[in-house]
């Protein structure tokens, strides 16, 4: 087993991973800004370094002073979390070449799978469904965008290779809007992302966001552990992800679980992973993969047994999987609500001190969360403060449990979205299940 792992991260996923290290005897080194002093994982690690201010480019993003905390600390490992750099080529580069074990894939997945273009030709390769849509990027000749968008069919939907997350795209309806959007994306993406390169995809209209998560060791094993259905977000931020998602069958879970396995060993993929589908009128369609842990692997964790912080310590270790498909049990279903410091209305941010906390439990109630009575939430951080998920035999089960565990929880001194989440439970679209992406913005009454 690995020695020592640095965590490089903050708030809730540093604390589940300093949890994971404790259950495997694993030491741990928690590096921290000067905002984030008194962090509830910065008190229970083994050892702790400041790597800079505030602002998260001085700290959280700041690639030499943590693996200079690494060498400081005698670390064998990083962890990098999610967010911040773990998704990011370059530091998974570093890592490796100064001797620490980056927990996660390898330098070149993970920049096979940030350029988009470049995930999407692999996959198709691999036989994962894809959109509809151009063969790698988008040429400069406006008449044959025309005629490639003319045969996909309007509306189409042009996006950005290195964007992702909802980064870099834009919908176009006719014709007489085509060549314009493609420019502008374009230009955009050479600013954001320092590539121009784009793709055209059929756009459709009322997708569910649906995803696999996979588990492979980079040693010829892979697994699934099904799908999550994240359709209910705002601005790309999801805000409520359960598991397994309404109305899936055994069938199409083992079938899509088997295509997305057999890309992980075409790739040699190591670690865990995310395969990101669209839904609609019964297909799966692949749009990107996150090679990362996922802030919603609690959900499948509930109905699977299976701690996916561990397992990605024990591929780092180099350890090869145990778990075969077959040892894969979906028991019940899973429900999550993010926690997050903000107005429930307005979503402005509510950073500031929490001047009680009263978390729920009982059966099949999990909460993951850094909060403690006097913590103060920094504001230069994302706003999630914390996660709420519970467990129960069936989806109206877990959902009932869900808003007794809300009406339960008691957050004071700040402004949470306690409220918003307890209103969605009780939703009779939501309770109904297979809502669409769109679902949350019509809802709050915008268009
Ligand atoms: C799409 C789409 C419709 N058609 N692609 C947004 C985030 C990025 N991961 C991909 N996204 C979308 N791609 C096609 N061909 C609609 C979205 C989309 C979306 C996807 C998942 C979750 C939330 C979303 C919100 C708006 C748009």
């Amino acid at each position: 087993m690995l020695n020592k792992v640095l965590i490089a991260n903050r708030g809730e996923i540093a604390l589940r991973i300093l949890r994971a290290c404790r259950e495997l005897d694993i030491g741990t080194v928690a590096v921290h800004s000067t905002a984030d002093r008194e962090l509830k994982h910065v008190r229970l690690a083994d050892e702790s370094v400041c790597i800079g201010g505030p602002r998260s480019n001085e700290s959280y993003l700041n690639i030499p002073a943590i693996i200079s905390a690494a060498e400081l600390t005698d670390a064998s490992a990083i962890h990098p979390g999610y967010g911040f750099l773990s998704e990011n080529a370059d530091f998974a580069e570093r890592v490796e070449h100064s001797g620490f074990i980056f927990v996660g894939p390898t330098a070149e997945s993970i920049r096979m799978m940030g350029d988009k273009v470049t995930a999407k030709e692999v996959m198709r390769e691999a036989k994962v469904p894809c959109v509809p849509g151009s063969e790698g990027a988008l040429g400069n000749d406006p008449e044959e965008n025309k005629r490639l968008a003319a045969e996909i069919g309007y509306p189409v939907i042009i996006k950005a290779s290195g964007g992702g997350g909802g980064r870099g795209m834009r919908v176009v309806h006719t014709e007489a809007h085509l060549a314009h959007a493609i420019e502008m994306t374009q230009t955009e993406a050479k600013a954001a992302f320092g590539n121009a390169e784009v793709y055209m995809e059929k756009y459709l209209e009322k997708p569910r966001h649906i995803e696999i998560q996979v588990i492979s060791d980079g040693q010829g094993n892979a697994i699934h552990l099904g799908e999550r259905d994240c359709s209910m977000q705002r601005r790309h931020q999801k805000i409520i992800e359960e598991a397994p998602a309404p109305g899936i069958t055994q069938q199409q879970r083992d079938e899509i679980g088997a295509v997305c396995v057999a890309a992980c060993k075409r790739m040699n993929y190591r670690g865990v992973g995310t395969f990101e589908f669209l839904y609609e009128n019964g297909n799966f369609y692949f749009i990107e993969m996150n090679t990362r842990l996922q802030v919603e692997h609690p959900v499948t964790e509930m109905i699977t047994g299976i701690d996916l912080v561990k397992e990605q310590l024990r591929i780092a270790a180099g350890e090869p999987l145990t778990l075969t498909q077959d040892d894969i049990e979906f028991r019940g279903h899973a429900v999550e609500c993010r926690i997050n410091a903000e107005d429930p209305v307005t979503f402005v941010p509510s950073p500031g001190k929490v001047t009680s906390v009263h978390f729920p439990g009982g059966l099949g109630v999990r909460v993951d969360s850094h909060l403690y009575n006097g913590y103060v939430v920094p504001p230069y951080y994302d706003s999630m403060i914390g996660k709420l998920i519970t467990h129960a035999g069936n989806r109206e089960a877990a959902i009932r449990r869900m808003r007794g565990a809300l009406e339960e929880m008691a957050i004071e001194g700040i402004k949470t979205n306690i409220p918003l989440q307890l209103d969605l439970m009780q939703d009779q679209g939501f309770m109904n299940g297979c809502v669409d992406i769109h679902f949350l913005h019509k809802r709050l009454g915008l268009t």
